[in-house]
């Protein structure tokens, strides 16, 4: 897979090099490049952004920049139209589907705004290039699209095939099968007077599947009822 970071803070992305996400870039199965938006600026302060028409707190990010960005980043290649990522508290929920879908693209291209947003405009401008997704990590604010593409690009890039050296450690996890994950141990069986639950050190692999699926429900009831078919709060 091919993914183009287009941000303001390229040094934000440093980390994605480290640990399963790095090594699927030297192996080959993840080709990831991160890129300034102040390269496509043409004036001496090399300007992103300006005052909102209209009037209104803060500043917007110019469409200039972005259109160059996009026409050398996001134009379709061998005929394949990228999915073009805007980060946005506004936008859709990204969830364990969302990231199953994108895992299939080859190519991803994440616009990083700052400030009060980008320029509408380039929304439209992107959609002549490729599917453009708005997409948010959820109910809260964050500075700008750059912390939510890192963790947008982590669950997309860990499903892809050879990333994750096990592929059973992905189906056992949390929202995999719509419910929050099983509780885990390990050595010692008992630590500081608190004791493994017996039927884990059984041997009776049916009882261990059992109770694992009852505290995965249990738990789901619990912490995330919305996350259950029958909840009335639910989506
Ligand atoms: Cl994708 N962007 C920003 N700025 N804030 C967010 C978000 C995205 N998702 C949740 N909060």
């Amino acid at each position: 897979m091919r993914i183009d970071v287009v941000s303001i803070f390229p040094s934000y992305f440093d980390g994605l090099t480290l640990s399963l996400l790095g090594k699927a870039q030297h192996t080959g199965l993840l080709d990831l490049r991160v890129h300034d938006l102040r390269d496509w600026t043409h004036d001496r302060h090399r300007t992103v952004d300006d005052t909102p028409y209209g009037g209104g707190a803060g500043m917007v990010m110019k469409p200039e920049p972005w259109g160059l960005a996009l026409d050398e980043l996001a134009s379709p290649r061998g005929g394949v139209r990228p999915t073009i990522v805007f980060p946005s508290p506004a936008g859709q929920v990204f969830t364990q589907a969302t990231a199953r879908e994108l895992s299939t693209a080859e190519h991803l291209v994440f616009g990083c705004g700052r400030y009060e947003g980008i320029d509408e405009r380039v929304f439209e401008y992107a959609s002549a290039l490729g599917d453009v997704r708005l997409l948010s990590l959820g109910d809260y604010v964050l500075n700008g699209g750059e912390v939510a593409t890192m963790a947008m690009i982590e669950a997309i890039g860990r499903l892809i095939p050879g990333v994750v050296g096990n592929p059973e450690s992905l189906v056992e996890e949390s929202h995999e099968d719509g419910l929050l994950e099983y509780p885990s141990y390990t050595k010692p069986s008992v630590w500081r007077d608190r004791a493994v639950p017996d039927v884990l050190l059984s041997g009776n692999h049916g009882a261990i599947a059992r109770w694992r699926r009852e505290q995965q429900l249990e738990r789901t009831r619990r912490r995330r009822p919305d996350l259950l078919p029958d909840d009335d709060a639910g989506a």
